[in-house]
């Protein structure tokens, strides 16, 4: 049996970067600057999203991010969303607004992204933002793909000149991601495939990849014999799958079947505990910038 693959703790490296948060808001705060402020928006009681935006607050209190959770009903019009999202552009303790998606059929989702405010789009969703990643510009960029990002850089794997590999054009996860690894600078200069649902031959692509980034969705859809032995693989899938012996009857697995391809890798991140808490690490991030950006229009300097 060949030598295992390093295992990528995103858990603790997301734990790092939280710690660096809270100082940097404790010294934005000892500036006189209001702390941070944070956002979410969630419609509707889907118990993922619920449990998602209750982790986020958590973390925003850790960090000492002020936050606020706005829960609307099920039924809540696209009228009174934007109302609330109207209100939230004009507060000035608020530096972030995120609407937890999936939202409502009944709701527009389009829509509403474009009635964020881009100065304080810290899911990088927004049109204006989407389309500076495009050009290069300064951004807020998705949490996920910045976690991403991030972790290659954290634990040192070289991304100059490296042939990427992303599976799946999520406007909130692949896209991005390609965008990121193919742009200029630290965590950058790849060489980068995206592939999909479509794509023809995939296995031939993905065993070219030095980094090989799995967003498709589908559990343990990526299986040793794709992978480049030595490769970096970042699995950012999470699926729940049943499992009777589990606590709530399933458990997370990622879109890579990590026991065949920990065989194979050089280093891999794991679910639960790799990817999904550098996201939560990004937003908080995303957050703090954005304070501290509207802190230097502040008139009060
Ligand atoms: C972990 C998300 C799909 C659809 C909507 C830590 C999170 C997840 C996993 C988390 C996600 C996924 C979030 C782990 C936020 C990431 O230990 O592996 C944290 O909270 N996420 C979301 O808000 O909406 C989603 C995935």
């Amino acid at each position: 049996m060949a030598d295992e693959a390093q295992i990528i703790d995103g858990k603790s490296i997301a734990r790092a970067i939280r710690g660096e948060v809270a100082d940097s808001v404790a010294a934005l705060v000892a500036k006189g600057h209001r702390p941070p402020g944070l956002a979410v928006v969630l419609v509707g009681d889907d118990p993922a999203s619920a449990a998602y935006v209750r982790s986020k607050g958590r973390a925003c209190e850790e960090a000492g991010i002020y936050s606020v959770q706005e829960t609307l009903l099920p039924t809540t019009t696209q009228q009174e969303l934007l109302g609330v999202i109207d209100r939230l552009n004009c507060d000035l303790r608020i530096h972030g607004i995120l609407v937890q998606l999936p939202l409502p059929k009944h709701i527009n989702e389009q829509s509403i992204v474009e009635a964020i405010s881009p100065a304080k789009d810290v899911d990088g969703f927004h049109p204006l933002n989407v389309g500076r990643l495009a050009g290069g510009m300064e951004c807020f960029v998705p949490c996920t793909p910045l976690g991403v990002r991030e972790l290659l850089i954290r634990s040192g794997i070289q991304t100059q000149g490296a042939r990427a590999v992303v599976i799946g054009r999520s406007n909130i996860v692949g896209l991005p991601m390609a965008q990121l690894l193919m742009g200029r600078g630290e965590g950058g200069d790849a060489t980068v495939t995206v592939c999909h649902s479509r794509t023809a031959d995939l296995s031939e692509l993905t065993r070219q990849a030095d980094i090989l980034i799995a967003a498709i969705g589908r559990a343990g859809f990526v299986t040793g014999d794709m992978i480049k032995p030595g490769a970096t693989v970042i699995d950012v899938g999470i699926n729940r799958v049943d499992d009777a012996e589990a606590e709530k009857g399933y458990r997370l697995v990622g879109d890579v079947d990590f026991d065949s391809a920990r065989q194979v890798a050089g280093a891999i991140t794991p679910v639960p505990g790799g990817v999904g808490p550098m996201t939560i690490a990004m937003l908080l991030r995303n957050t703090l910038e954005s304070a501290q950006t509207w802190a230097r229009a502040d008139v009060r300097g």
